[in-house]
């Protein structure tokens, strides 16, 4: 059974001597500010990296090594996982269409495993299907793909043997193929999605859930883990997403802007089919490329609008206590547990900054420290840092608003002058 804060609460109050040596504190820690600008027209995988392989002769050559990792999905939460090259996702493999290129795969798993080439139309025998187009890659084998990249897009890489367990675990990565010499994007991002399902105060994934899950990543991160997407007003920016999460589909919204889904893993979409939105579903084992011209300078959220996937382990499960007058229940239990809160009777805005106090290595529910106050999602999200021009690679620090033009409280004159009538403050 899942723990859930309900449980651990329980627990907690059960066991009051133990509190010290199981609790750590969530620190309100500081959001990451929008980083630097980086280059243009690069494909970049933020908190990922991009391997572009090594030429030998006319083949690009690839080296994928299959293996058990250690990784911190945001400061405070660390997994024991499965991935590719020291990393979950694995590495973007970045190639041209029509070169011949060599993959080598190393397992250093405890299991065997194969690597399918998601969205690639290659030959049958390359297409890495355990069991019906090869034989399983043994523990400590060295095996070999090799085939001439088909077609330009944006396509994935996992494992087509035990795939429950080994995406489960974090074994997945993105391919993008470009045409010869195509024009480029000002900025082009990239982003694997995933979900893991974690018991607070624990390190290893459970391949067995079906629901419940409670760490949802972009790149293996989840905020403030999440490295910021930086883009100028007026350029082009491409993001391609791809999701081998195992069970949810992810509608991400971009704040700030138009967009338009360019290509999928089945290829480009013909414009005469292209719409605008703003919100687009990436579902499991697709991809979905979208691109946008921002016009306005600002630092915008990137996030699933799904209101579960921007919290964090700790936001999951709780008792509905809406609206419940917590009575004398509050500082009755802070005699025995002064650390004890009665949460969530009037909503749960802020309650991430509280340094709630939570078990080692597990996140608090949500957020961290913005410039103006805490932010209230964690999880899936990030930001589009928008600047009106980008100068040099200089930090950037949060948007400095113009002034005048950030919400604030109304006055009575403005009030009065507008003939708002307010019968009293909200209790
Ligand atoms: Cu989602």
């Amino acid at each position: 059974m899942t723990p859930t804060r309900r449980d651990f609460l329980s627990a907690t109050a059960a066991a009051s001597g133990l509190l010290g040596s199981i609790l750590k504190t969530g620190l309100a820690q500081a959001g990451p500010a929008p980083g630097r600008p980086g280059p243009r027209k690069v494909l970049h995988a933020p908190n990922g990296s991009v391997d572009q392989g090594r030429r030998v002769g006319r083949v690009r050559v690839f080296h994928l090594v299959a293996e058990p990792v250690t990784w911190e999905v945001a400061p405070g939460l660390v997994l024991d996982v499965w991935g590719y090259n020291g990393r979950t996702p694995g590495p973007v493999l970045e190639m041209t269409r029509g070169e011949r290129v060599r993959i080598y795969v190393t397992n250093h798993l405890p299991e065997s495993t194969s690597v399918h080439w998601h969205g690639m139309i290659v030959p049958n025998g390359m297409d890495g299907v355990a069991g019906l187009t090869q034989r399983p890659i043994p523990p400590g084998a060295t095996w070999r793909y090799e085939f001439v990249v088909p077609d330009a897009g944006t396509f994935m890489y996992h494992p087509h043997f035990d795939e429950m367990t080994q995406m489960a675990m974090g074994m997945m990565g993105m391919i993008v193929v470009r045409e010869p010499n195509e024009p480029r994007p000002d900025r082009d991002y990239c982003y694997m999605i995933n979900e893991w399902s974690v018991k607070p105060g624990t390190r290893k994934p459970d391949p067995g859930a079906m629901s419940d899950f409670n760490v949802l990543t972009l790149n293996g991160k989840v905020f403030p883990g999440t490295e910021p997407m930086v883009a100028a007003v007026g350029e082009r920016v491409r993001v391609r997403f791809g999701n081998l999460g195992a069970m949810d589909h992810h509608p991400i919204h971009f704040h700030g802007l138009s967009l338009q889904v360019t290509a999928t893993d089945g290829g480009p979409v013909p414009l005469s089919a292209r719409q605008p939105e703003t919100t687009t579903l990436v579902p499991v084992g697709t991809v979905r490329v979208v691109e946008m011209v921002p016009s306005e300078p600002g630092d915008w959220p990137v996030h699933c609008h799904m209101t579960h996937h921007v919290m964090t382990q700790m936001g999951h499960g709780l008792p509905n206590l809406l609206g419940v007058d917590p009575g004398g229940t509050e500082a009755g239990l802070q005699r025995h547990l002064p650390e004890f809160m009665a949460m969530g009777h009037t909503g749960m805005g802020g309650m991430g900054e509280m340094n709630m106090a939570v078990p080692e290595n597990s996140l608090p529910m949500k957020g961290a420290a913005g410039p103006f106050s805490y932010i209230d999602m964690g999880g899936m999200f990030t930001v589009l840092a928008v600047r009106a021009r980008l100068e040099g690679d200089a930090p950037l620090g949060w948007y400095q608003h113009p002034e005048g033009s950030v919400a604030r409280p109304a006055t009575h004159e403005e009030l009065a002058a507008d003939g708002v009538a307010v019968i009293s403050q909200a209790p």
